[in-house]
């Protein structure tokens, strides 16, 4: 099966690689041994291989989403920081997250009764269920509901009704393009209740700056508390990612976890606290 962005060299050995106009003159490449599955869905390219180190993986338009190997640094770290933020998180959002691994975490939480998911690509949650179980077992938890549409338009139906509301996108390219605009924004903001807390997938300060620096200062129009925190993710363009935190209650203070949470692969108490620590480049370019 071809791919644009496998190449298979004389030995035999296939190479994934990662090129993107976002990250301009740097390409992530794994070690293909196996595609297990290849399709246009009708929002985008959607490929899943099994790698030789790293496990099996999701690229969504030629852009790596998850490895099996170092998911956990992004998907215990956009849901922990958010809900252990939140005195007593009950209804939580997720937009995006198609592979069900931030549904995983948030359902750790003993406070949380309801998480709907809300994924405008049907392909990413067949393939993943497929391929992806240890992220998809999130899908199989009664407190979880999926909801398969479009984020704005399920945002507007349901006004004042969450908790909590993360959104785990892919990049500002393609089909999640309007999910960093601040009419999104917006519209989260009015799907909380209140002393709700957003968590956004933040992009990478070694190559986003001014990107992350839009989104901050659109969400500081209306919102009292907003910060900016990252992890290391190996797999990610600069081995970081970054998140967008904004809180409705001026109280909030992401630095100070509210709970602690047990045998987590890479989350824990000092590591949400050190998420919140930014180079000094990154303070200046925004403010914070
Ligand atoms: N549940 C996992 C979905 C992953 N969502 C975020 C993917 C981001 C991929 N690109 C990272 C680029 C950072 N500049």
């Amino acid at each position: 099966m071809n791919h644009p962005n496998i190449t298979e060299l004389p030995s035999g050995i296939k190479w994934f690689k990662e090129t993107e106009a976002l990250w301009p003159g740097q390409a992530m490449s794994l070690q293909v041994t196996e595609v297990l599955h290849h399709e246009k869905s009708q929002f985008q390219d959607v490929l899943v291989f099994q790698s030789s180190n790293h496990g099996n993986v999701l690229v969504l338009d030629g852009v790596i989403q998850a490895t099996e190997r170092d998911e956990c640094a992004y998907q215990e770290m956009i849901a922990h920081l958010p809900l252990n933020s939140h005195p007593n998180p009950k209804k939580v959002l997720v937009i995006g997250g198609g592979d069900g691994g931030v549904l995983r975490e948030i359902v750790k939480h003993e406070s949380v009764e309801e998480v709907t998911l809300v994924e405008i690509d049907e392909v990413v949650i067949k393939v993943s269920k497929k391929y992806l179980p240890s992220m998809a077992v999130g899908f199989q938890h009664p407190k979880v509901t999926v909801h398969v549409g479009d984020g704005f338009a399920y945002l507007r139906d349901n006004v004042g009704a969450y908790d909590v509301i993360i959104t785990d996108s892919s990049d500002p390219v393609g089909p999640a393009e309007s999910l960093f605009q601040e009419s999104f924004f917006q519209l989260m903001r009015k799907s909380l209740r209140e002393g709700g807390i957003v968590c956004t997938q933040g992009e990478c300060q070694w190559l986003h700056l001014s990107i992350i620096k839009d989104v901050i200062s659109n969400a500081k129009k209306m919102y009292p508390v907003v910060t900016y925190g990252w992890s290391s993710v190996p797999t990610y363009p600069s081995g970081q990612i970054g998140y967008v935190l904004c809180s409705t209650n001026s109280e909030t203070n992401f630095r100070k976890p509210l709970r602690n949470l047990e045998e987590m692969k890479y989350y824990n108490t000092e590591v949400h606290a050190a998420a919140f620590a930014l180079p000094q480049f990154t303070k200046k370019a925004l403010g914070l």
